[in-house]
Formats: C-alpha cells, structure tokens, sequence
C-alpha cells in the first residue's frame, strides 16, 4: 500500500485548539533555538551548530503522535524539534550547544545528538543510518516479549536510505512484523548531494515495494498532515500489525550545519521557490484564518519562547564544563544499564 495524504489536512483531525497552540509552540521553540546555535556558533562560543528550519511540521506533527512513556525513539541529527516535542528541555539542548559537564551525555557527545531514557529518547549515532538496526532490535524486543501498544519511531533523511544499513533493517522489520514506524525526513538534500545524485527511484517510498512495506508519503510542511500519517503507522505498530515506512516532504531551508556553505552547491533561486512552503507561516496562517488565534497571539507566543531561549542559554553557558578526569568515565569502565 503506497498512498498519499492530501494536504493540507485541515478539518479532518481530531487535534484540539490547545493541542494545536502547542504545535506552533514546538515550531517556534525548534527555530528559535536553532537560530540560537547559529549564533553562538557566529559568536565563537561554541564550536558546531545544525538547523532544521523547512522540518518544523514534521517535528510538531510526529511529537504530538508519539505516545509519551510508552513509545520509543530512536531520532537522528536533525530532530531537535521532536526531541523537544515529546518533553526534552531546551536547558538541554543549550548544555549539548555548550558541552557542559550537566549535559546527559557528560558534554561529551556531538552536539544535537541527545538521550533522554526517562523520556525513551534512546542515544544515537553521526554515523549515517546506524541507528536503524538498533531501532529495529528495539521493535523486535518489544516483539519478543509480546508487549501490546507500543512502538519504536525512527527517523532519518533521504540520503540515508542509500545505505545498506537501512535496506537490511527495512527488510528484517518486514519480515517480523516488529513494530516500527520509519520516519523519512525528504529535504532533498544529503549535504551537498541532490536528490537526484542519491537515487533513480522517484520516491522514496517506493523503495518500500520490494520489501513488502507499507508505506505513505506525506506533506511534511503541513503538521497536520504529519500529525495524521504518524498516528495511523503508529497506531499499526503498536497493534502489532508491524511497520510502515512514512516519506514526509519538507526542504532544508539552511546549510548542512554550520561547517557547511550551501551557496558552493545550490543556488538561492532554489532555494527561495520552496520558501513560500516554509511551515511556520503556513500554520501560523492556518490558526489566524480559523480563529484559532490572532497575530498579536503568535507575537505574544513568539517573545515569551524567546525569553525561555535567552534564559536557558544564560543559564547553561554559566555551568562548568566537564572536568578532565572524567574523560574515559563510562567508556572502558563504569555502570551500563540496558534500554528497555
Ligand atoms: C556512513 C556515513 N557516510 C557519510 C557521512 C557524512 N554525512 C553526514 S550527514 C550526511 C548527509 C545525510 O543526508 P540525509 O540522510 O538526507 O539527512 P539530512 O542531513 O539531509 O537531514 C552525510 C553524507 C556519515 N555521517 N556517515
Ligand atoms: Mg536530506
């Protein structure tokens, strides 16, 4: 089954107009600390920063699908709105920005490379589609020991489906009907690769065929729509009716990160024809045009993130780093509990 969700798919959710706020809140909140770290990286505090601006409807519309304390995510780089989203605190991302010794990972991780157990955020590596094996073996766990209504969610970018990693994973959840949900993040881009260098397929859900997956492509602009696909794979998963693998379209609106200039490979013309998509306008306008709220309500939840921003960052970049002799703590040695 490969199909499409119309979009935009408004009025045909079930969302609530808080639950809808809430997504514009995750939206702003994911760009502003995104802007964040561009600008710390400009102003030489910290060494590396990476935007997700054009993935912000993804990140709302899977976080308010996923299910909090049962479900389990195995994200990659570009997800700070989703981390965010299913109840990561921005003071965290702010202690990862500036490698603080408070930071989960001990500021010893890549930044934007989070973990939250409490939260079934599992830790993940750069290495491009890695974490799809541990993903999977996830699933399969919760397979294994027969545990009804939950699922694993996880996320990659369309270069990533290039990967060997990825078909073996694909295929070994297909077989076993485990329960998973792969999330495709289609921004066109794998750094400086276009989409059309990385694959013959024309989508990549039909990649899917040959493995005998279910699959859905989905405006990944629209939250709703996103919000939509993501439940009903989820929904499948955690039933125990196995994965489905949910190619969601959006546009990586910045550079790679910020060791990256986009202007080398892309031009702006391009780049400015997919900005009338950007989602955050197109929600915003969504919520004005429904009533659900008025522009002075959006420029009142705009300087209220902004200051959550400033004071987080405040309060992170006033932590010590950590202390040296804590280098190889938990490496070679030290306590490992297991994930699930
Ligand atoms: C196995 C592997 N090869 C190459 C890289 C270098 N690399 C880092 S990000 C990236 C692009 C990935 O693109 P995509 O999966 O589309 O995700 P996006 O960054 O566009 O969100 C590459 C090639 C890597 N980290 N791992
Ligand atoms: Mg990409």
């Amino acid at each position: 089954m490969v199909k499409a969700i119309e979009s935009p798919a408004i009025g045909k959710h079930d969302l609530s107009e808080d639950r809808l706020r809430w997504m514009l809140r995750n939206m702003h909140l994911q760009r502003t600390l995104d802007n964040r770290g561009f600008q710390l990286n400009r102003q030489g505090k910290i060494p590396f920063a990476l935007g997700s601006e054009g993935h912000e409807a993804i990140h709302a519309g899977a976080a308010a699908a996923f299910n909090r304390g049962k479900d389990l995510l195995v994200p990659y780089y570009r997800d700070l709105g989703l981390c965010v989203g299913i109840g990561m605190e921005p003071l965290d991302v702010l202690l990862s920005m500036f490698a603080r010794a408070a930071d989960r990972s001990g500021g010893r991780q890549f930044p934007n490379h989070y973990t939250n157990k409490a939260l079934g955020l599992q830790s993940f590596s750069s290495i491009i589609a890695a974490h799809v094996p541990h993903a999977v073996g996830a699933a399969y766990v919760m397979k294994l020991r027969k545990e009804q209504g939950r699922a694993v969610l996880c996320t990659f970018g369309d270069g990533s489906t290039s990967e060997g990693e990825w078909h073996e994973s694909i295929n070994f959840a297909a077989i076993h009907k485990v329960p998973i949900v792969f999330l495709c993040e289609n921004n066109e881009w794998a750094i400086s690769t276009p989409r059309s260098k990385q694959m013959a397929a024309r989508d990549i859900v039909d990649k899917a065929i040959g493995y005998g997956l279910p699959a859905m492509k989905i405006d990944g602009m629209d939250p709703i729509a996103v919000y939509l696909g993501l439940r009903e794979a989820l929904e499948r998963a955690r039933n125990g009716d196995g994965p489905t693998l949910v190619e969601a379209i959006c546009y990586r609106f910045l550079s790679h990160t910020t060791d990256d200039d986009d202007r080398t490979y892309r031009s702006r013309e391009e780049v400015e024809k997919f900005r009338p998509l950007d989602p955050v306008p197109r929600f915003e306008q969504y919520l004005t045009d429904n009533g659900i709220m008025t522009a002075a309500d959006i420029e009142a939840m705009k300087r209220e993130v902004l200051a959550e921003v400033n004071d987080v960052t405040d309060r992170a970049e006033a932590m010590p780093f950590p202390d040296a002799s804590e280098m190889y703590a938990n490496v070679y040695e030290g306590t490992h509990e297991p994930w699930l």
